[in-house]
């Protein structure tokens, strides 16, 4: 195509390996360890290794399931913050090897390996390098422990036996560090050659900038405006949570703002708590995948080493709807006119089909107007436009309206569109659109405009009103508790048990994390409860959020925010 020659890159560009993971879209984490037998989410070192056996493990499932319901690539968690070590390593005797299970003869990382390569499943690993079972983790033997470090990432990442047929696609580098820790200097340039030698095409995530960055909370919602890029003197292990969320406009490093977050509130598995609604998840993929980047979902096997039933239920679900999501482009062949267009990509390549053919106009006069014809009256209320990212990001701002009997009407609006951005809508009949882009970093190209009826799960809806807190968001103090109330406005007659789960914000990265579970009982006739929530208790100036879940048991939910917000000492 002659417009391609003629075009060059605009900002930072994304690798071959950045672009694969956002056509990927869906990847799945897997925290399995000696937590999962302390029921806890963070240990201290101290673990007794005795007590890792599980009964049933069975990597076959976990990698089938994930794969059976549109998951393209799995990281597993080979060691947490704890430093249990699920390979049998050389380097220290805090593995699997010190367990009972297989007789001290298993290894998960060759297990997960294996189905890997069996369902041609592409594998990432968690390697923590907050550690706190090893002597060495002190600022005194710094050097010791980033060789240590190195020498287990060489371990297992030059080991044929690891990885899909010995590759994988990402290395997950926490910035995580527990209160009171000791702080060491990382040897990132080394760790960085090192994974560079042994898997050229894998991508890491870290707090440096490297090609994934995380995306400032653990509720898996990246932001409005979601920027691709960093300015990597911007980045450390204490970048505000905001930075990362929506990237920055001025960047010069290509980044992907990976947007984590676990199926049930915890990431190791806990028998108290559910997994997250069908339309939690919904809300997230949109929030996620919806913005232009990929959603990374845990899903924690049990004790017995498998999924949960009810998660690997809801994964069905989910993946039901998504696909129901995209089953019928209402625009596709549809006509679309541009109020300017370069003659070799005309603005009918957004409708036609072809991923690789793209519109951008001839000439570079904002706003750029386009306007979609679908033929006759349609119902829909989902639109999805994407960028060609292979080429940089451009559009800053946008809004899209629909036509009717008495003119144009808003449909939606945002900043960035990204890779792909999904607008969801209310249900409206309607044959024309209009998309307007009122600011760009640089002429557009777009690749895409669709138009979907949403399935009845993922359909715009205001939340359970019949379930309030009291305010939208609280505020406290470090380390106090917090009195929240809650009311039902509904089913007044009946007794009911409404669950309260502490869901990770932006709160726990880096801090002390333990969720709270609270069953409330109302009684026939009762509206309201109220319940103290103790705040996390953390050092430094700094704000921190987490949010309260209620769930009523068919499913429904509403959310609160927490706002915890140090100034008292330093
Ligand atoms: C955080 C950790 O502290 C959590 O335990 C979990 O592993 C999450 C993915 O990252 O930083």
């Amino acid at each position: 195509m002659k417009a391609n020659s003629e075009m060059a890159g605009f900002g930072p560009l994304p690798s071959k390996a950045q672009l694969r993971y956002h056509e990927d879209e869906l990847a799945a984490f897997i925290h399995f360890g000696i937590n999962t037998f302390y029921d806890q989410e963070w240990g201290n070192g101290q673990e007794d290794p005795q007590r890792f056996n599980p009964s049933a493990l069975d990597t076959d499932q976990w990698i089938r399931v994930l794969k059976e319901t549109g998951f393209k690539r799995v990281i597993v968690v080979v060691k947490h913050h704890d430093g249990f070590v699920l390979y049998p390593s050389r380097w220290t005797d805090h593995t699997i090897a010190a367990s009972p299970w297989r007789d001290g003869k298993g290894d998960v990382l060759a297990e997960v390996s294996k189905s890997a390569s069996k369902y041609d499943m592409d594998l990432g690993i968690y390697l923590s390098p907050w550690d706190a079972h090893s002597p060495l983790y002190h600022v005194e033997t710094q050097e010791a422990y980033n060789h240590y470090y190195l020498q287990q990432l060489k371990e297992i990442l030059a080991n044929p036996l690891y990885g899909n047929k010995g590759k994988f696609v990402e290395v997950w580098m926490d910035g995580a560090r527990g209160e009171g820790a000791q702080k060491l200097v990382y040897d990132y340039p080394a760790w960085l050659a090192a994974i560079a030698e042994a898997q050229s095409d894998a991508l890491v995530f870290s707090t440096e900038a490297t090609g994934i960055r995380w995306i400032g909370n653990e509720n898996g919602r990246a932001g409005d405006p979601l920027w691709q890029k960093v300015n990597p003197n911007q980045l450390s292990e204490h970048t505000a949570p905001a930075y990362l969320n929506h990237g920055d406009p001025d960047g010069t490093v290509y980044s992907l703002g990976e947007a984590d977050v676990s199926i049930r509130s915890g990431w190791f598995y806990h028998t108290s708590q559910r997994p997250k609604s069908l339309a939690d998840l919904l809300d997230i993929y949109l929030h996620s995948v919806g913005r232009g980047t990929p959603l990374l979902l845990n899903v924690p096997p049990t004790e017995e080493g498998l999924l949960a039933a009810a998660d690997v239920e809801r994964l069905q679900e989910f993946h039901e709807a998504v696909t129901a999501l995209y089953a019928a482009d209402l625009a596709l062949g549809a006509e679309v006119w541009a109020d300017s267009e370069h003659p070799d990509c005309p603005a009918g390549h957004l409708t036609d089909g072809r991923p690789a053919a793209f519109w951008m106009p001839a000439s570079d006069q904002q706003p750029f107007t386009l306007e979609l014809d679908l033929g006759q009256d349609c119902l829909f209320d989902t639109v999805e436009l994407r960028e060609d990212m292979a080429q940089g990001q451009r559009v800053a701002s946008f809004y899209l309206e629909v036509e009717k009997e008495r003119g144009w009407a808003a449909f939606a609006a945002g900043k960035t569109i990204g890779y792909k951005r999904l607008l969801l809508g209310d249900a409206v009949w309607a044959r024309r659109l209009r998309l307007v882009l009122t600011d760009v970093q640089a002429p557009p190209i777009l690749t895409k405009w669709s138009v979907y009826k949403a399935p009845q799960s993922m359909e715009k809806r205001s939340c359970s009103a019949a379930l309030l807190f009291e305010r939208p968001t609280y505020h406290v103090a470090s380390g106090q508790s917090v009195q929240v109330r809650l009311q039902r406005q509904d089913g007044l007659t009946i007794p009911e048990s409404i669950r309260l789960v502490t869901e990770p914000g932006t709160g726990v990265h880096g801090v002390a994390y333990q969720d709270q579970v609270f069953d409330l009982h109302f009684a026939a006739g009762e509206a309201f409860k109220e319940v103290g929530i103790a705040s996390l208790a953390f050092s430094g100036e700094r704000s921190l959020d987490f949010y309260l879940c209620a769930s009523r048991p068919d499913g429904r939910q509403s959310r609160t925010k927490i706002i915890v917000r140090n100034t008292a000492d330093e």
